[in-house]
C-alpha cells in the first residue's frame, strides 16, 4: 500500500500472505491509509503481486528499547551516533545521516558510504525501497507477546513492521547499519540496527510535531568499490522475498548497550 497527497508521501504498507488472506489484507490497509496522522491521502495505490521466487527465510534482529524518553531528541541522536561508531560507521556518516532525516521527504532509504557518509543511491528518486518481505503466523505470534512482556504491546503493529524490515536490510549483503526516526509528527521513537546492534529502540528522538525523519542505510565503505555491485544490494532490498520465521528477544528497557558478539551477519543470517 502507498498513500500519498500532492505527490508527497503519506504512509506505506506490505507483508506477504496466503492467497486467501488477501482481500482482508487490503481492506486493511485501505482503513489504516486513511487514518494515517499525516493526512488523509489524496491517492492511494493498492497492488498484490505473486511472489517471483519462494521466500528466503532470516531470523528477527532481537529487539531492546534504550532508556532515552526522559532526556532530549538531542540525546537521543547522540546515542544514535555512538551505537553507530560503535558498529563501524564513521562520525562523519552518522552527522550526514541526520543532516538527510532532519530535512526528511524521503519515499525510500538513502544509501550512505558508512565512511565517507557520501550519498549512493540516486537523490532525485528519493530513496531505495526495502520491499518484499513478512513474516509467519508463528513468528508474529511469538513477536506480540515478546512485545507485550516487554511492554511496548500498543504500538505492536509499528515495531511490528519496522522490525521486519530492519532484519531484512541487516541480512542484505554489504549493508553495515540502519538509522530510522519516524517520519510521523506524531511518533518521536525511532531506532538504529544493524547484524552487531541488534533493533535498538530509541525513544523520543525527535520532539513531537516534526515532519522531519525517514531511513538511512550504512554500506560498508569498499564494498561498492571492490565491485561488488550496489545494483545487487538494491535488488536485494527491492526484490528478494524474505520472511521472518524466527525471532531472538524482546529485551526490556536497558541504559546501555554492549554491542553483541554476533554470529549471524549477512548471508549466514539467511537460508532458502
Ligand atoms: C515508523 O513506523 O514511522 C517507523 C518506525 C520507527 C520505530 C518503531 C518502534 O520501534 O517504535
Amino acid at each position: 500500500m502507498r498513500a500519498g497527497k500532492g505527490g508527497g508521501h503519506i504512509s506505506g504498507a506490505e507483508g506477504i500472505f496466503d492467497e486467501k488472506d488477501v482481500a482482508k489484507t487490503l481492506q486493511e490497509y485501505y482503513r489504516r491509509a486513511l487514518a494515517h496522522s499525516r493526512g488523509k491521502p489524496d491517492a492511494l495505490v493498492l497492488k498484490a503481486e505473486l511472489l517471483p521466487a519462494p521466500p528466503l527465510s532470516i531470523t528477527a534482529l532481537p529487539v531492546s528499547t534504550l532508556a532515552t524518553e526522559t532526556k532530549s531528541p538531542k540525546e537521543a541522536r547522540q546515542r544514535a551516533v555512538e551505537l553507530l561508531i560503535s558498529a563501524g560507521v564513521s562520525r562523519r556518516a552518522a552527522s550526514a545521516a541526520l543532516k538527510i532525516l532532519r530535512t526528511g521527504g524521503l519515499k525510500g532509504a538513502a544509501l550512505l558510504d558508512a565512511e565517507e557518509g557520501i550519498r549512493l543511491d540516486a537523490e532525485e528518486k528519493k530513496g531505495v525501497r526495502a520491499s518484499m518481505l513478512g513474516i509467519t503466523k508463528k513468528a508474529e505470534g511469538e513477536l506480540s507477546a515478546g512485545l507485550r512482556r516487554a511492554g511496548i504491546g500498543e504500538v505492536h503493529s509499528r515495531v511490528k513492521d519496522a522490525l521486519i524490515i530492519a532484519s531484512k536490510v541487516a541480512s542484505a549483503p554489504g549493508v553495515l547499519a540502519e538509522l530510522c526516526i519516524s517520519d510521523d509528527p506524531d511518533y518521536t521513537t525511532g531506532y538504529v540496527a544493524g547484524a552487531s546492534l541488534g533493533y535498538m529502540r530509541l525513544p523520543g528522538i525527535k520532539k513531537n510535531g516534526d515532519r522531519g525523519g525517514g531511513r538511512v542505510f550504512f554500506i560498508r565503505s569498499g564494498l561498492i568499490k571492490e565491485g561488488r555491485q550496489l545494483d545487487q544490494l538494491i535488488e536485494y532490498l527491492g526484490r528478494t522475498p524474505v520472511m521472518v520465521g524466527k525471532i531472538s528477544s524482546v529485551n526490556d528497557i536497558i541504559t546501555s548497550h554492549e554491542p553483541r558478539k554476533s554470529k549471524t551477519t549477512g548471508k549466514q543470517n539467511r537460508k532458502k
